[in-house]
């Protein structure tokens, strides 16, 4: 299986994140996938190649305009207004406020753009998310050019990003793109399967009311876990997307039992549904290591779940999303392609 990547991802390293009313180093960090890296090589998936310039068209179509350029300039506008920091947003539209009216200033912008204020922008990211994007479509050129699958290794990640706001270290949402070029490109039915510990929200709410986008993720419970507001069972979609959506919660110190009972019904949903081609949001924060996680995956049930999705016979994107159990991000990522290759 290929692997697309891209080294301008170590653009993006913000030096802090909001956590317990602390700023910490971001556990969402470069070396990350430098373990992913070294672990591809160590066992033989050595076909790593970088990804050309992003295709911006399907990107322009699916998500906002006006929140592509927000990203791409509020570097530049948070410095211009004199801030000394990385640019974090310090408020949000709440209960009762206007949600659709667009600040001027910068301040008011990046609250707009933002649902987490974890997640800052630097002068790099702009660049790290589009070279992250530019992964993931690559690696859908190669699915549809008649490859099996293939492995983007995306950094930033992307499932938490909706059309119009970034925040769980997440800018673009890579899998959402990949979905939309499948169906542009033909595919009747796409699905999106999210086995990142988060709910994909972001992924979920570009296509919460089509019926052509089938989305399903297996995530701590919103009662216990970030993204806290979004991922319960009762989400089935809505108009013509009604009963397309599909959130599989689970509660603290949830083991793979469960976990894989839930992989399976999802798994049987897909198949029901005519699907032809499958995306999968690819977190390995589920491992029981997880520093920001609760559920209580070993190493090797990444690979059993990953031979779980390879049953399905689709034609597979995966796309990096989180984990930061750092010494076993490697090790669990590999463990589900190589799952999913039947090694
Ligand atoms: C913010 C937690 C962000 C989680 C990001 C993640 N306190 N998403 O891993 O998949
Ligand atoms: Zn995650």
């Amino acid at each position: 299986m290929r692997t697309f990547f891209s080294e301008d991802h170590r653009l993006h390293f913000p030096q802090a994140e909001l956590t317990g009313g602390q700023f910490v180093t971001p556990f969402e960090r470069p070396s990350r996938v430098e373990y992913v890296l070294n672990r591809l090589k160590e066992q033989g998936l050595s076909d790593i190649v970088a990804p050309g310039a992003p295709d911006m068209a399907p990107v322009e179509k699916l998500l906002d305009p006006g929140f592509l350029r927000f990203l791409e300039t509020a570097w530049g506008e948070w410095k211009a207004a004199g801030m000394a920091g990385e640019v974090i947003a310090a408020g949000m539209p709440a209960r009762g406020m206007h949600t659709d009216r667009c600040p001027e200033y910068i301040d008011g912008k990046v609250g707009y753009y933002c649902h987490a204020s974890e997640t800052a922008i630097t002068g790099g990211t702009w660049k790290a998310a589009l070279s992250s994007l530019a992964s993931a479509q690559a690696a859908q050129r190669h699915v549809a050019g008649g490859a099996d699958a293939a492995f983007a290794l995306c950094r930033p990640p992307g499932h938490h990003a909706t059309a119009d706001q970034y925040g769980g270290y997440c800018f673009i949402n890579n899998a959402a793109v990949v979905a939309q070029m499948f169906r542009d490109g033909g595919a009747g039915k796409v699905a999106v399967l999210d086995i990142d510990f988060h709910h994909g929200n972001g992924t979920q709410n570009i296509f919460y009311d089509r019926a052509d986008v089938l989305f399903l993720s297996l995530h701590g419970a919103p009662s216990h876990a970030y993204p806290y507001y979004l991922g319960y069972a009762d989400e089935r979609g809505a108009g013509a997307g009604e009963g397309a959506n599909f959130n599989y919660p689970m509660l603290p110190g949830t083991p793979y039992a469960p976990w894989a009972e839930a992989l399976d019904d999802a798994i049987a949903q897909i198949r029901a549904t005519g699907v032809e081609a499958l995306v999968i949001s690819l977190g390995v924060d589920a491992y029981k290591e997880d520093p920001i996680s609760f559920f209580k995956l070993e190493s090797e049930d990444f690979t059993d779940a990953g031979r779980r999705i390879a049953g399905l016979g689709l034609p597979t994107v995966f796309c990096m999303e989180g984990g930061y159990a750092i010494e076993a991000v490697g090790i669990n990522t590999v463990n589900v392609l190589e799952g999913f290759l039947g090694a």
